[in-house]
């Protein structure tokens, strides 16, 4: 049949690509980050651009570092954590900081923590606490000295149909731990995708309807029950804050077998191509009418 075999190109180039993109990247250190707002922020508008009003938008720091709030704008503005929607989460608040003034918070735990303006609600901005070291693996990996801290670390790529890799680096799969998983979709914006993390069957992780501003995501599992490996599946849900939401909404990338030795990923599916082409195949049959 047709589709079969289209599906099945589709599908090869597909692990092709997804091999190919399999090359470690190097990452910064993140034990201190400076936002800023952005210039004229006090009027609305900067929410519309791609920088955000926050500057950056989405700033990316270690567990135990520093995150400065710097007002290098004109007007006062507060940075606090929560959104404008739902109000304050009571994680930090710098209160009013005053133009030419700074004010620091000590990041104590993992996690996406999100903040606005509540003088300008149209300010918003994401800060993610990470574990220190959490985007070092891949040096590891390539020294091949791998310290009892980042053994078992993993990483792997995919790709949507539109282009965008799907990037992602887990801690080691070990009995009674947590693993975190962050996910990176390259060079995109404002991403809304579900993450579902299965062992032996198991869910250990189900997160629907995450939203990352600059592509980036971070997530935990619960407690594995064995060092088994996982089975990672991302279901990309559209760019966009508002609806409708653009790409290719509906597409699934699958990390399969996740494994905790030699640091790297063993095996990797994608499922991209077969389960869009399905949805075309079905949609484009006509059933006459009499
Ligand atoms: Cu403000």
């Amino acid at each position: 049949m047709k589709t079969i075999a289209i599906s099945s190109i589709f599908v090869f180039f597909a692990i092709v690509a997804g091999l190919v993109a399999l090359t470690p990247a190097a990452f910064a250190d993140h034990s201190e980050v400076t936002i800023v707002p952005a210039a004229g922020s006090g009027a609305p508008g900067c929410e519309e651009t791609a920088d955000g009003c926050y500057i950056p938008s989405t700033a990316t720091v270690d567990v135990g570092g520093k995150v400065i709030f710097s007002n290098t704008d004109t007007a006062a503005h507060t940075f606090t954590a929560g959104t404008a929607a739902e109000g304050p989460s009571g994680e930090f608040d710098t209160s009013l900081v005053i133009a030419g003034s700074s004010y620091e918070w000590t990041a104590a735990t993992v996690g996406e923590f999100p903040y606005y303006c509540m003088v300008h609600p149209w300010m918003e901005g994401l800060i993610v606490v990470q574990e220190v070291g959490a985007e070092e693996q891949d040096d590891d990996m390539m020294d091949d000295t791998m310290d009892d801290d980042h053994a078992g670390d993993a990483s792997a790529s995919g790709m949507l149909s539109d282009g965008t890799e799907v990037e992602i680096h887990t801690s080691a799969v070990a009995a009674d731990e947590r693993m975190e998983i962050s996910v990176d979709f390259n060079e995109s914006e404002h991403v809304n995708y579900d993450i579902m993390v299965t062992q032996n069957g198991e869910e250990v992780l189900n997160d629907i309807g995450a939203h990352s501003h600059d592509g980036k995501g971070v997530h935990e599992t619960a407690a594995l029950t064995s060092a088994d490996p996982v089975d990672i599946t991302i279901t990309f849900q559209g760019y966009g804050i508002e609806d409708p939401k653009t790409g290719p909404i509906g597409e699934v990338v699958v990390f399969a077998n996740i494994v905790p030795e030699f640091g790297t990923i063993a095996m990797m599916i994608l499922a991209v191509a077969i389960i869009s082409i399905v949805a075309v195949t079905a949609k484009s049959k006509v059933i006459p009418k009499f």
